[in-house]
């Protein structure tokens, strides 16, 4: 800095610019590039992977409220971005300074208009992004609608206890040993849920706070000790997705994993049939024991 003032004060030229052409191939060689990046752009940009913001792919309605609101948000900040970005390079290209440049560009400061400018677009882009999360975040909690399917989900250390409050029904699930092969989700415990239905998670804590997580339901909520939260989802499609506590509550908390059994109406009840006559039965060899 100091450097150059004193080259100016002499009058000798402030900065030397090397203007020494790009040899020919090395230019090819960058067009190539260019070229190959824009091809995978425009190629994968029809991927469904790339349409999904690389979501894990819904199954319910909210998902898809939620894969929305995600892919709508990288969009606009890719706008912003592509625009902030234009501008910067314009800045260093178009105001870069010449050979014949001597001393400091003007200096501005105190220049109120664009201080303005550029107080008042980030609060109204944070506004934007505000109100449209504020929206869907209002209809993702909402639990005003009757459900079809009530599930009262507990969370343990460290696995899960499922109680269909429909059909009297529960499961206790056990902690999965984990040995890297992919039979260990094979002892998860597993949820049932029918297809279509709205169903309603009641979450509620043993121990610790966990979070109840299905990655494909692209919602998850904790679950508080002495506290019930709630969240409804319309499931949209069968399979079997994996589900997991997302809040680190342990030692073992890697091996808090259970699936969700997306099936038909029929299946459901079936399963529910079969797991009320197990339970039917085992309180019948329970029974006499406690008798004697
Ligand atoms: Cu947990």
């Amino acid at each position: 800095m100091y450097e150059r003032f004193e080259k100016q004060v002499e009058g000798a030229p402030v900065r030397r610019r090397d203007d020494t052409p790009v040899p020919a191939p090395q230019r090819r060689r960058y067009a190539l590039v260019a070229v190959a990046v824009l091809a995978t752009l425009t190629l994968s940009g029809c991927s469904e992977a790339v349409q999904r913001g690389f979501l894990p792919k819904g199954a319910t309605t909210g998902a898809e409220r939620v894969t929305n609101l995600w892919v709508a948000g990288w969009i606009s900040a890719l706008a912003v971005g592509v625009l902030v970005w234009g501008l910067t390079i314009w800045c260093i290209v178009a105001y870069r300074r010449k050979k014949d440049d001597v001393g400091l560009p003007p200096q501005l400061r105190y220049n109120v208009p664009i201080e303005i400018v550029y107080t008042v677009l980030p609060i109204m882009m944070v506004g934007v992004l505000f109100y449209y999360t504020a929206r869907d975040e209002a209809v993702l909690l909402d639990t005003s609608k009757k459900p079809d399917v009530t599930v009262n989900v507990v969370g343990k250390r460290w696995s899960w206890d499922f109680n269909y409050l429909d059909h009297n029904v529960y499961e206790s699930g056990t902690q999965v040993t984990l040995t890297g092969k992919d039979t260990d989700r094979d002892t998860a415990p597993t949820m049932y849920l029918p297809v279509n239905q709205r169903v309603e998670f009641v979450l509620t804590a043993r121990d610790v706070i966990h979070s109840f997580w299905v990655p494909a339901f692209q919602q998850k909520l904790d679950m508080i000790p002495g506290k019930v939260n709630k969240f409804q989802v319309v499931t949209t499609t069968k399979g079997e997705f994996d589900g997991k506590c997302a809040e680190l509550c342990g030692s073992y908390h890697a091996s808090m994993l259970f699936k969700v059994k997306v099936v038909e109406e029929a299946e459901y009840l079936q399963h529910m049939q079969d797991s009320m006559a197990r339970l039917e039965d085992n309180q019948v060899t329970i029974e006499p024991k406690v008798g004697k």
